[in-house]
C-alpha cells in the first residue's frame, strides 16, 4: 500500500492531540497538545477493504539480551502477514550509523509506517526530517531519542524511574538488613542509549543524596559477556572492597554472576554482593526466586500491540498519545519490605508494592 499523510499534514499531525490509543492495562498515557488533526487517507485505502498490505519499517537495536528477544517477537507478531502487514525488519546490531541507514532504506522503499527503537538517543533530527519530508509517520519504540520531536508516537519505559526505584529499594533494605557502609560496582547499559542514561542517573541521585560510594560505573553493552568482562575486572581491582553490584539489565547480571563465581565472591540473600537488576526477565525472576538477584526492576518489552495500535489509530486519521508508558512492578527475592515509597521523575510521591517472587515461570511476563 502507498501512503497517503502528505508531508505538510504528518506536521499537523505530529503537532496535534495526544489521545491515549494504548489497550492494556499496563500502559498509561501523556497528552500534551490540543487540536485534533487530520491525515489525507484515501477513502477505502486501509488494509482491510483494500486487501492490501500495509508495510512497516522497525529498524530495532540488535539482539543482544533476552529483553530484545522479546521486544523483536512481540513487534514481528503484531506487524505480521495474517494481522495484514509487510514488515521490513532490520536487526541494527547496536550499530548506530546501520541504524540510521537502515531509517534511509525504509524511506526509500517507501514504507507506510516507521518504527525506530533507537539505539542511542542524540543524532536523530536530519533523518526524521527526511521521514517527514518523504510523510512517512514514525513511532519510538523503548528508548528515547532526546533532540528531534519528529515522530508521532513513543511507547516505552520511563528509565529514570527505574533507576530511582532501584535507589529507593536499596536504601530502605539497607535499613532493614542494618547495612551501613555501602560500596557499589555499577555495570552500565550501552553508553548513549536513554535505557543507559536514566537508570545511572536516576540511581546515582539516591547514592549522592544518601552518600554512597560508587567504586566505579563501566560499560557492559547490555550483553552477558559485557557483564562477565566488566565484572571480571572490577573482581581483581575492587577484590574484597564492594558489597553492592547494580546490574543494569538481566544478562549483564548472568556474566557478572559467572565472574563473581569464578573469583569467589558470593552474591544475593545474605551473601558477600547485594545484587540488583533490571528487566525481570524469565530467568531474570528464576534468579530472584533461588535469592541469586536480590531484586529485579521489570522492564516491559512486549510494546508490539501498542506499536499496531498506533498504526491503526493514523490509518483511521485519528490522534494518537505523544508518550505512553509501560507499567513496571519490581520484584525481590525476600519478604521482608512490602512495599516502597520514593519521589518520581515526575515529581510524584508514589508507593510501589514489592513482588517476592516465588513462581518465576507464572510471574515472568516473558
Ligand atoms: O533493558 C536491555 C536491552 O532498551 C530497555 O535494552 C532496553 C534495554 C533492556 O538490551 O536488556
Amino acid at each position: 500500500m502507498k501512503k497517503r499523510i502528505v508531508a505538510g499534514m504528518l506536521t499537523a499531525l505530529m503537532a496535534a492531540s495526544m489521545v491515549a490509543c494504548g489497550s492494556s492495562d499496563t500502559a498509561t498515557t501523556d497528552s500534551s497538545a490540543d487540536t485534533a488533526a487530520e491525515t489525507t487517507e484515501e477513502a477505502g485505502d486501509t488494509a482491510a477493504d483494500s486487501g492490501e498490505k500495509i508495510t512497516v519499517g522497525f529498524a530495532q537495536v540488535g539482539h543482544e539480551s533476552d529483553w530484545r528477544t522479546a521486544s523483536t517477537n512481540s513487534v514481528q507478531d503484531a506487524f505480521s502477514e495474517a494481522n495484514g502487514y509487510d514488515l521490513q525488519f532490520v536487526d541494527c546490531d547496536n550499530d548506530s550509523a546501520k541504524q540510521i541507514e537502515a531509517v534511509r532504506q525504509f524511506i526509500q522503499n517507501d514504507v507506510d509506517y516507521i518504527v525506530i527503537d533507537p539505539i542511542v538517543s542524540t543524532g536523530w533530527d536530519t533523518v526524521l526530517t527526511e521521514c517527514e519530508d518523504a510523510g512517512i509517520p514514525v513511532i519510538v519504540i523503548d528508548r528515547t531519542i532526546e533532540d528531534s520531536d519528529k515522530y508521532v508516537s513513543w511507547v516505552g519505559s520511563e528509565f529514570m524511574n527505574e533507576g530511582l526505584a532501584s535507589g529507593a529499594w536499596l536504601k530502605a533494605y539497607a535499613e532493614a538488613k542494618g547495612i551501613t557502609d555501602l560500596n557499589i560496582l555499577v555495570i552500565e547499559g550501552s553508553n548513549g542509549s536513554s535505557a543507559q542514561i536514566g537508570r545511572t542517573d536516576g540511581f546515582k541521585k539516591y547514592a549522592d543524596a544518601e552518600g554512597w560510594t560508587i567504586l566505579d560505573s563501566q560499560d557492559g553493552d547490555f550483553t552477558q559477556d559485557g557483564g562477565q568482562q566488566v565484572m571480571e575486572s572490577y573482581c581483581k581491582s575492587y577484590a574484597g572492597k564492594f558489597n553492592v553490584v547494580v546490574c543494569q539489565n538481566d544478562n549483564e547480571a548472568f556474566g557478572a554472576m559467572d565472574a563473581m563465581k569464578a573469583a569467589g565472591v558470593s552474591y544475593g540473600v545474605d551473601k558477600d554482593v547485594i545484587l540488583i537488576s533490571f528487566d525481570a526477565c524469565k530467568a531474570g525472576l528464576e534468579y530472584v526466586q533461588s535469592g541469586d538477584i536480590n531484586a529485579d526492576f521489570m522492564c516491559y518489552p512486549l510494546q508490539g500491540s501498542y506499536c499496531a495500535d498506533i498504526v491503526k489509530a493514523l490509518k483511521n486519521g485519528e490522534t494518537v498519545a505523544k508518550q505512553t508508558f509501560m507499567t513496571e512492578p519490581w520484584y525481590v527475592a525476600e519478604d521482608i519490605l512490602k512495599s516502597i515509597t520514593y519521589t518520581n521523575n515526575a515529581g510524584d510521591e508514589v508507593t510501589e508494592d514489592l513482588i517476592q517472587v516465588t513462581d518465576a515461570a507464572s510471574q515472568a511476563s516473558y
